[in-house]
């Protein structure tokens, strides 16, 4: 009996050992199965309790439950600190609090651009891109701009060539849509533009959407209807617009185009400097002198063109004060749409 004892003790401190000594945990597992297995050590001097005499035998099966449960103690702990140790390890620490994930989300120039689009392609326009670094035949020659207009001078233009420049609008885009093309034409041009301009309001790199019908008997009643449809439907179903007259070398005749004040509604406010408009597109008749570039035929066809800057656009509609404020990448900022 006392020869039972003392081997559960001795086989009990030697498990003890293997097990806190065990360098991995494939190491651990053997020395389990080594002493607590099916056919382990422990659990042999267990079973030999059933051979030894009856009076001897319940004081030798607590012996036996007792060092089986210590042992399988001393193996947990192990089993615990060698998996914390391989995370720490991997430079995982499972204690840290989780990390928060940031959820993407469109830069509100983008949102301001598809919402435009959006609009023009449920009127029937189609979406058209093209390049930025232009030629001076695309973006001014094939435009109608005079050769001395100051809109070519190298105050405001960004040449990046002799004759080769980055885009002041859209409308080269729109010049080589219709060499592809053959009328009825209804496209919305969106993208990059670029000028020498920076202040409160300005951007040397802004954002324009341009749109050109070119199709049968199209007037200037035609023009008015779509840009009304585009600011009821953009800015709010109540919003009023006004043409003004204007000038622009491809558009003959020319109008400015305002919308009631989207702060006041009208009334006069410090927004709309007390005249209850706010500027907002520019627009007219395609002049006919641009038909010739395009091989189109005047005496059949006519259309109406129209633009606007993506960014004031965002600035009216969400109210910011600085267009620096779209430019920034500032999340406090940009979040907030
Ligand atoms: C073709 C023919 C005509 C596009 C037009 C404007 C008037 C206009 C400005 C608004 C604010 C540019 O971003 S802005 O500074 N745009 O005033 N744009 S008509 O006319 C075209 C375009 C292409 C072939």
């Amino acid at each position: 009996m006392s020869s039972l004892l003392e081997e559960i003790a001795a086989v009990l401190k030697e498990a003890q050992i293997a097990f806190r000594e065990a360098l991995d945990l494939k190491a651990l597992e053997n020395a389990r199965v080594f002493y607590l297995g099916s056919k382990g050590r422990l659990t042999g001097l267990s079973r030999g309790v059933g051979s030894l005499p009856v009076e001897e035998r319940p004081k030798a099966g607590q012996a036996a439950n007792a060092a089986q449960a210590v042992a399988k103690k001393a193996l947990d702990e192990a089993i615990a600190k060698l998996e914390t140790a391989k995370t720490r390890s991997l430079g995982l620490d499972v204690t840290l609090p989780g990390r928060r994930r940031q959820v993407g989300r469109d830069h509100l120039i983008s949102r301001t651009m598809s919402e435009i689009c959006g609009v023009f392609e449920k009127l029937g326009f189609t979406v058209v891109e093209g390049p930025e670094v232009e030629t001076d035949y695309y973006n001014f020659e094939a435009l109608n701009f005079p050769a001395d207009h100051p809109s070519r001078d190298m105050q405001e233009s960004l040449f990046v060539g002799d004759k080769l420049l980055l885009r002041t609008h859209t409308s080269p885009v729109q010049i080589r849509s219709m060499e592809k093309l053959k009328p009825p034409v209804w496209i919305i041009a969106p993208g990059k533009t670029y000028r020498r301009d920076d202040d409160i309001t300005h951007s040397p790199m802004f954002h324009q959407v341009e749109g050109l019908v070119v199709d049968k008997n199209v007037t200037m009643a035609d023009l008015k209807g779509v840009l009304s449809a585009f600011a009821t439907a953009f800015f709010s179903p109540k919003t009023a617009i006004r043409l003004r007259p204007s000038f622009f070398p491809f558009t003959e005749p020319s109008a400015e185009v305002d919308i009631a004040c989207v702060l006041c509604g009208g009334s006069g406010c410090r927004l709309c400097k007390g005249s209850g408009w706010l500027e907002l597109l520019g627009s007219g008749m395609v002049d006919p002198a641009l038909y010739k570039f395009v091989g189109y035929d005047p005496q059949e066809v006519s259309g109406f063109a129209f633009g606007l800057g993506v960014d004031r656009a965002a600035m009216l509609k969400y109210g910011l004060a600085n267009i620096r404020h779209l430019y920034e990448g500032d999340l406090r900022f940009l979040e907030q749409f």
